[in-house]
């Protein structure tokens, strides 16, 4: 199978932790994913982070940590082809934090639940800065600037993605009118407003498609369904 792509064509894709997963990047929900173990209320909330930052900071260390020697895959080099391929009729929104579609080459991306090698201060409105620290037990880093906690430049259950980032991808989509092809991979489509992009998609008049590993429950909301490993997958959909 091949997604058909002419002239006019503008290509919206979306990414999830399952276009990572054949790098060896875990994913969340899946057996051996990261919240096996770990309630997510507990780590990846700003109230978990209020109540024990250290223990905050272990699981993103310990994240970090897990990336060293990470490489993309296939699905990451062919999304990358694909933009050098249509430019500006291009746009990636990944909701990883992983680094990996920046590694592949990726640039018109969206990175909307943030990065995981990027810090920002609590308290201040410090801009956020690149941070690859692994911090050890017991050690929580503080703004030199005014001595609040520095946390992960993540977004968090509960906290609001950027406004910016999520009107770019209306925008793309609305512009783009029946000329959409939307591509998810990768994703269980639980987690929102991303979840949501695939209506914002048949709204705006494209035509929609799924990559992933199993039949996510919302698969019904896509007109094609290709069910397989992304790094397989992937290259063939886009002829890249
Ligand atoms: C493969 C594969 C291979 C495996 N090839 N496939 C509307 C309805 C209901 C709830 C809400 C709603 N709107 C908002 C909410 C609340 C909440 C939410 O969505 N909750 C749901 C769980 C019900 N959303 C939020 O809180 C968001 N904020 C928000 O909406 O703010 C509103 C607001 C406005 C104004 C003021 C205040 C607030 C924020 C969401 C942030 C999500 N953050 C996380 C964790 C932090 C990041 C981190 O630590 O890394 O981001 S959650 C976690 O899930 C992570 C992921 O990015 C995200 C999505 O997961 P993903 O990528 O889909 O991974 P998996 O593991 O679930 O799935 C992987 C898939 O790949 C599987 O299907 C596999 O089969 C497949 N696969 N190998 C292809 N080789
Ligand atoms: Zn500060």
């Amino acid at each position: 199978m091949r997604i058909p792509i002419d002239q006019d064509t503008r290509v919206l894709v979306l990414t999830g932790a399952g276009v990572s997963a054949e790098s060896g990047v875990p994913t969340f929900r899946d057996a051996g994913g990261l919240w096996e173990g770990n309630r997510f209320e507990d780590v990846a909330s700003p109230h978990a982070f209020a109540r024990d930052p250290i223990l905050v900071w272990r699981f993103y260390s310990q994240r970090r940590a897990g990336l060293d020697g990470i490489v993309p895959n296939a699905a990451h080099r062919a999304i990358a082809a694909l933009e050098a391929r249509l430019g500006d009729r291009f746009l990636l929104a990944t909701q990883n934090v992983d680094g990996l579609h920046a590694a592949a080459g990726s640039q018109r991306m969206i990175e909307l639940h943030g990065n995981l090698m990027t810090s920002r201060c609590s308290s201040c409105d410090r801009a956020p800065f690149e941070d690859r620290q692994v911090y050890r037990d017991k050690q929580v880093p503080v703004c030199g600037t005014c001595g609040g906690l520095i946390r992960p430049h993540i977004v968090w259950f509960g906290e609001p993605l950027d406004g910016r980032d999520l009107d770019r991808v209306d925008t793309f989509a609305r512009d783009a009118g029946r000329h959409l092809v939307f591509v998810a991979i990768g994703t269980s489509g639980i987690v929102y407003p991303a979840a949501g992009i695939v209506d914002e998609a048949r709204r705006a008049g494209g035509s929609t498609w799924l990559v992933n590993a199993d039949r996510p429950a919302n698969a019904d909301r896509f007109d094609h369904v290709a069910i397989g490993k992304a790094g397989e997958l992937v290259p063939a959909l886009f002829g890249t």
